[in-house]
């Protein structure tokens, strides 16, 4: 109910389609998740650790084998901000960068991303930019250069998704809010022809697309997600699909597990129990794999 498929090279999203880990695996098998972002409160007192951590409990619960998490600002000698989960790895920027898996940057990144930006655009593996990533290359002509030789070098590095709501969007495609949302699946699928990126436009219905001009509507999620932080537990879940794919894997690999992130993450909010709050951080703790 809600959403028509369109004609075309639209598909409507109903379901998840991840199979089960096999009765043989390993946590080496479900892949690694890096997150940077945060930017530490002893920064400049802004606090935005909590985005980066949230995104590091989503890739955690939606299966990443494990999970490492750079502060942006923080040092060895920072306190590990309370709240982080135990099965959380605090890592240097260097030691997260040079992580095989996926890496998530920008969720509560502030002013910091836009320094770290050229290193993470040649992580080799898929790459999932969000939030101040994406204000950062809306901001920075040359840092859009990098995103665009990233994908002519995909081959050798990996696919990237990038994660906006509309004003993020807006702010990509030179635009206003008003216009993407008017046209969702178009302003969509110009940002990844555009980046030859995967493009998530969140909201409701959430619109995927590809640089081939393939797209998909998502049909879970509600209102309840209205709610800080529900942005940053998505990219972090949308890690933990795309930590499996080898390094130098296409967009084309990445396309069905990232269609199985932005799925599971609204059903998280369907399945809810009506009488009890959604937070961003117990839909974090309830991501799982379906089955
Ligand atoms: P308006 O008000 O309609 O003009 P920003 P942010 C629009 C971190 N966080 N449909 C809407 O614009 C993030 O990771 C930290 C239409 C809205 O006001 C970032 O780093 C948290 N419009 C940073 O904060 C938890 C829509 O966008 C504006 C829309 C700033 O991120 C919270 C907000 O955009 C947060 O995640 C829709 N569906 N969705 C933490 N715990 O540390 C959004 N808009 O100015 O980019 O601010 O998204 O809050
Ligand atoms: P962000 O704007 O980055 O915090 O992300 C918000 C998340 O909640 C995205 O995954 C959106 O798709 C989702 N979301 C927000 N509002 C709604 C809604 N009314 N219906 C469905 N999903 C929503
Ligand atoms: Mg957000």
């Amino acid at each position: 109910a809600g959403i028509d498929a369109p004609s075309g090279t639209g598909q409507l999203v109903t379901q998840a389609q991840t199979p089960l880990p096999t009765h043989n695996s390993h946590k080496g098998l479900f892949g690694d998740v890096a997150v940077i972002g945060g930017q530490s409160a002893s920064h400049d007192g802004q606090g935005m650790e909590g985005a980066a951590m949230l995104a590091a409990s989503a890739a955690l619960h939606a299966g990443a084998g494990r999970v490492m998490l750079h502060l942006l600002g923080s040092t060895p000698a920072s306190p590990r901000p309370a709240g982080i989960a135990a099965d959380i790895m605090l890592r240097s920027l260097e030691a997260t960068r040079a992580l095989r898996g996926s890496l998530v940057c920008g969720c509560g990144g502030g002013s910091l991303v836009a320094g770290v930006l050229p290193q993470v655009l040649q992580h080799a593996g898929s790459l999932v930019l969000d939030a101040d990533a994406l204000n950062a290359l809306a901001a920075q002509p040359a840092l859009q250069q990098m995103l665009q030789r990233r994908a002519a070098q995909a081959s050798s590095t990996g696919p990237t998704v990038l994660t906006p709501h509309p004003l993020e969007l807006a702010r990509l495609l030179d635009s206003s809010t008003e216009q993407v949302q008017r046209d969702r699946i178009g302003a969509a699928r110009q940002a990844a022809q555009q980046w030859q990126c995967l493009v998530v436009l969140k909201g409701s219905g959430s619109i995927v697309a590809a640089p081939d001009g393939r797209y998909a509507i998502n049909h879970s999620g509600n209102a309840r997600l209205s709610i800080g932080g529900t942005g940053d537990v998505l990219a972090g879940c949308i890690g933990a699909h795309l930590a499996a794919l080898p390094p130098g894997s296409s967009w084309a690999e990445a396309w069905q597990p990232l269609l199985n992130a932005v799925w599971l993450h609204g059903h998280a909010a369907d399945t809810w129990p009506p009488a009890r709050m959604l937070t961003a951080s117990r839909l974090a703790r309830s991501l799982q794999r379906p089955g």
